[in-house]
């Protein structure tokens, strides 16, 4: 495994869709009692519905700590790879490699890490563990990579169409604690560089509450090239809904790196989601200070779903909107089986099923 010192537009690889094939897909099993409530016994149980549902279609990789390897080997089928890997937390999705291919191999990109915001707003600290994960997982898959930990990006802040588009947030890519020493355009021709697309469509803002400074894989998410949905709220008094609408009317009016005019599909929200005082009752203190309060609303979106070969894994909250939104990705989705996962034990977390995966795209030399 080696590090390649151009950047993969120079070298013709690029970052698929999610919705191309998948040699496979990464996940970290969790147990940080901060972040996931009563010891993460019911986040892990969530983890296995999910990791069982992509493994019937991909090749996945299951990290998990020294600590939870056991556990992790015996709640898990054998089809799935367990491998023990340190972290500070279980979020694939931002610190695993983005992988890019040519067609013929694929490479990792390391993004420097650094918790959502390090010492500005991040939202834990160490978080140094997370930050060495991709380069230990492009040695785990013998796979060379692009080594871009001088800029602070997460994986779940992008989403591209495979065809030259990115679509991205000015909450999170332009916050204070992220590359806030960098211009809009220069955070921009990163992006054209590493995920080698032509352009990037910048929305304002995500999902209301979203502790990551709004990323993108909760508000927004391509279903197929120029066609995206989007989380939506008809509540005009929820300030969910000024955030939507900005979205919508950006994308309406935005063309992709085609020059097609984009289809925006409204992904109903459920109804505000917030943590129960018994829920915070199960949460260890970071730092002497409780990490969630009761009452508090949870960036719950039907958005964060992942595309795997053969299933969309969406989340499911318990809620009236639940079956409208699997209807409607059933609609857009029709090669694929839409299994709902009931995910409010991820949601505690901060994140959900996108956030916890991150996907390999097929490449040629794959066996
Ligand atoms: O990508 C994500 N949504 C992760 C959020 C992590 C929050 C830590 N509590």
């Amino acid at each position: 495994m080696k590090i390649i010192n151009s950047t993969p537009k120079a070298d013709g690889f690029y970052m698929p869709a999610e919705f191309s094939p998948h040699y496979g897909c990464i996940m970290i099993f969790p147990e940080r009692s901060d972040s996931w409530h009563y010891g993460g016994y019911a986040a892990r149980k969530a983890f296995v519905k999910i990791a069982e549902t992509i493994a019937q279609s991909e090749r996945l990789t299951v990290c998990a700590s020294e600590r939870q390897y056991e556990n992790a080997r015996r709640m898990l089928p054998d089809n799935i790879r367990v491998v023990e890997m340190s972290s500070n937390d279980s979020w694939a999705r931002d610190y695993a490699p983005t992988f890019v291919t040519d067609g013929k191999d694929i490479r990792g990109i390391n993004w420097g890490f650094n918790a959502w915001g390090g010492l500005e707003d991040g939202l834990y600290f160490p978080w140094d563990l997370d930050n060495k994960m991709a380069r230990k997982l492009c040695d785990l898959y013998e796979k060379d990579m692009y080594d871009l930990g001088n800029f602070i990006l997460e994986g779940g802040s992008i989403h591209v169409d495979g065809e030259g588009t990115c679509i991205t947030t000015e909450a999170c890519l332009l916050s204070k604690g992220r590359n806030s020493m960098l211009t809009k355009a220069e955070i921009e021709n990163y992006l054209h560089e590493y995920l080698n697309i032509e352009k990037v469509i910048w929305l304002k803002n995500g999902i209301y509450k979203d502790e990551t400074n709004e990323h993108v894989d909760n508000i927004c998410a391509f279903v197929k090239p120029s066609e995206v949905v989007l989380a939506w709220t008809d509540d005009e008094n929820d300030p969910q809904y000024a955030m939507s609408k900005s979205c919508y009317d950006i994308l309406s009016r935005e063309t992709d790196a085609k020059g097609r005019s984009i289809t925006v599909h409204k992904l109903r929200c459920p109804k505000p989601v917030t943590i129960t005082a018994e829920e915070c009752g199960g949460l260890d203190t970071m730092d002497f200070q409780p990490t969630r309060t009761p009452g508090e609303r949870l960036a719950a979106s039907y958005v964060n779903f992942y595309i795997a070969n053969g299933a969309v894994v969406m989340p499911f909250f318990g809620d009236p909107a639940d079956e409208p939104a699997r209807d409607l990705l059933a609609e857009l989705f029709h090669t694929r089986e839409v299994v709902p996962v009931y995910a409010r034990d991820i949601l505690i977390g901060g994140g959900n099923i996108h956030c916890i995966t991150q996907q390999i795209p097929i490449f040629g030399g794959a066996k």
